[in-house]
């Protein structure tokens, strides 16, 4: 069964990639990436929470593809900041997708907090969008703080500044399949690989 993963965020998409191949195995679904739709819109994400604009990625790819389509829309929610950028993750400062500007405007918008106050989470809505309407989302969160300056450089967007509770690395400083194994895209999209290995049995 062939499956659209509509991201236009090539290292989202190579994260996404790697968990669903690891929770499905190889061979029973074909993950397709927007590339082999040329033509493809910006589709735009006027959702309020990170389930609606999941949902509105994931019904634009089904209904323009005919294949079944699943969608991330994720953020990093600051409990200093009232949980911005939240939705507002990927365009924070501005422009979109401008990593290291939008991780700038966070730390200087944070400022000098005290730790106990500098808590937040990755949070991770995952849709899955059927050619025949079925509609299921999920969520996954990974909880932690932002530190005072950035370490380490994998990962992407605000990995450098978060220390996941429990952990003395960043997201940034572990190994792909450690960021996997805790982060809040790793929680929701396991969890969505059952439903898809049911809704789309081989
Ligand atoms: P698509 O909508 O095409 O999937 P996008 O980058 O616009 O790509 P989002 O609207 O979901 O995606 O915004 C996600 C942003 O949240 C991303 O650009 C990062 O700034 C941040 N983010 C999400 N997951 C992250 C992660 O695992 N580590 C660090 N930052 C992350």
């Amino acid at each position: 069964a062939r499956l659209l993963l509509a991201t236009a965020n090539k290292k989202k998409l190579v994260e996404l990639q790697r968990i669903l191949d690891l929770a499905l195995g190889t061979g029973g679904i074909e993950l397709v990436g927007l590339g082999e739709f040329p033509d493809y819109p910006d589709v735009p994400e006027t959702g309020l929470t990170f389930g609606e604009n999941a949902l509105i990625k994931a019904r634009e790819g089904a209904s323009r593809t005919g294949l079944p389509t699943v969608a991330d829309d994720s953020g990093l929610a600051v409990d200093a900041l009232n949980g911005m950028p939240g939705v507002f993750s990927a365009r924070w400062s501005g422009a979109h997708g401008e990593d290291q500007a939008n991780l700038d405007l966070v730390l200087a918008q944070i400022g000098d907090v005290p730790d106990e106050h500098r808590g937040g989470s990755f949070v991770c809505a995952a849709a899955l969008v059927l050619p025949n309407g079925r509609e299921h989302l999920v969520e996954g969160k990974q909880p932690g703080r932002i530190l005072r300056s950035r370490r380490g450089t994998g990962g992407f967007g605000y990995d450098p500044i978060f220390l996941g509770d429990g952990q003395n690395r960043t997201n940034a400083e572990l190994s792909p399949a450690e960021k996997d194994a805790i982060s809040h895209r790793g929680k929701a999209f396991r969890e969505l690989s059952k439903v898809i290995a049911k809704e789309l049995p081989r």
